[in-house]
């Protein structure tokens, strides 16, 4: 085969109702037009109006199964691969999501396509690809993923990037998508190498994708925050399995290096109190703290807590940099300094099981503890036993906590971490987050 369907496939990218042209968003009218022609032109509504009726749903206005993507077959069928019924027709990749890379450097992330199988008794469309008319009888049809408007959609999108099983000459809409960190042509031959790229899918994720046993499982990741640069705030970033992604302030590239490894939990501290934070790492009771936002070894070693504590890290007396503490079911064992030795600061605050948080919640220059538990936050503005000073709701069950002054005022606030977005709020109150990365 098939160049000539490599180049009706390709060449449906730059047809007006393509899957680029809803992809790509470039203006919120010709979304609308691209996803809804007819709705949109029949009827005196916003283009943000047309958007949100999309795939005949009644979903809210920004929900995920409106956003053009196709969902991740893991989240429907259980499994990361394609079901039965479909064949994988396509794959991109994505760069710069940091999950897959590794010791050769960044790698990019693949998606792959699972079209339908077969088109019945239909012809074939343009670009090798029948309408989703064609499979009735089968148990797909177009719609949210498992009618949750909080999933994307399912059987809807009729396109084909064309690289795989190219002697098939006709396909259905996508069912699913495929993600891994192995090229498609190296687990499926019927893929070739030629290559399409959409960095837009990077951070996609589904909780399903960080089971065990699945293919290419994605690494465990941990988020951090800090000032990175000495910029007066606080930027969010992320360790995995000893790379550090941090974002800059400002903008720019993020800040990537090694210092670590899997298995430890990381810290953020400015150990020697000139204004910029940098990388720790606790690993079976040994604290590893360095200076510098780059690749190499310790510039502090020392033990403090048990292997299984929780690392802290902060300014506990207000004397101008970080030292480490540690967590122990609802007890609180502080440093003064970096170096091994009793703790010199000890109290109760919270249960075993809570989640605990360090920071600066009333900007006197003294870290003190907080608790992230389910979905409400707990804050104690003293290093003493007692109960919370401040207390709020800031996120959802199973959402990771981050604490940080993300504003510059000199306050930190919490921020919560769900599929490797950071949700940050500006003020120790209940609401909705003031920033997303
Ligand atoms: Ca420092
Ligand atoms: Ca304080
Ligand atoms: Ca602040």
């Amino acid at each position: 085969m098939s160049r000539t369907l490599v180049r009706r496939a390709t060449g449906l990218v730059d047809r007006p109702v393509s899957r680029r042209g809803f992809l790509r968003r470039m203006t919120m009218g010709a979304t609308a037009l691209a996803v809804t022609p007819l709705f949109y032109m029949s009827r005196p509504v916003t283009a943000y109006a047309a958007i949100c009726s999309c795939s005949g749903s009644s979903c809210d206005c920004g929900a995920m199964c409106c956003d053009g993507y196709t969902e991740f077959c893991c989240s429907i069928y259980g499994e990361n691969a394609c079901p039965a019924g479909t064949i994988p027709a396509g794959w991109w990749k994505a760069d710069g999501s940091g999950v897959c890379d590794n010791q050769l450097g960044p790698q990019p992330r693949y998606y792959l396509d699972c079209n339908i199988a077969t088109c019945g008794s239909c012809g074939c469309g343009a670009g090798g690809i029948c309408g989703g008319g064609c499979q009735q009888g089968t148990s797909f049809s177009c719609g949210c993923a498992n009618g949750d408007c909080g999933l994307r959609k399912s059987s809807c999108t009729g396109f084909r990037y064309g690289q795989c099983n190219q002697d098939v000459a006709c396909v259905g809409p996508i069912v699913c998508r495929v993600v891994t960190c192995t090229p498609p042509w190296v687990w499926d031959d019927s893929c070739t190498t030629a290559s399409a790229t959409d960095n837009n899918t990077r951070f996609h994720n589904a909780a399903c994708l960080q089971q065990p046993g699945l293919p290419a499982p994605l690494p465990s990741g941990a988020a951090v925050s800090g000032d990175w640069t000495g910029a007066g705030r606080d930027m969010p970033g992320v360790f995995v399995d000893g790379r550090w992604h941090l974002r800059r302030a400002g903008g720019g590239p993020d800040i990537v290096f090694d210092f670590g490894g899997p298995g430890d939990r990381p810290v953020v501290g400015d150990w020697n109190g000139n204004g910029v934070d940098t990388p720790g790492v606790f690993r079976n009771g040994t604290f590893y703290l360095r200076n510098s936002n780059n690749t190499g070894i310790a510039d502090i070693t020392f033990d403090f807590g048990n292997p299984g504590d929780f690392p802290l890290s902060g300014d506990w007396t207000g004397k101008g940099f970080d030292s480490v503490g540690v967590h122990r079911a609802g007890v609180w064992y502080l440093r003064n300094s970096n170096d091994p030795g009793p703790a010199d600061i000890t109290f109760g605050f919270g249960d075993p099981g809570d989640r605990p948080i360090m920071g600066d919640w009333d900007g006197d220059g003294i870290d003190t503890p907080g608790l992230y538990r389910r979905d409400s936050w707990y804050l104690r503005n003293s290093n003493t036993t007692g109960v919370a000073n401040i207390s709020f709701v800031f996120g959802d069950p199973g959402d990771d906590a981050v604490t940080g002054d993300w504003d510059g005022t000199g306050t930190q606030t919490p921020g919560i971490v769900r599929d490797r977005r950071f949700y940050l709020r500006n003020s120790n109150s209940s609401g909705v987050a003031d920033q997303v990365f």
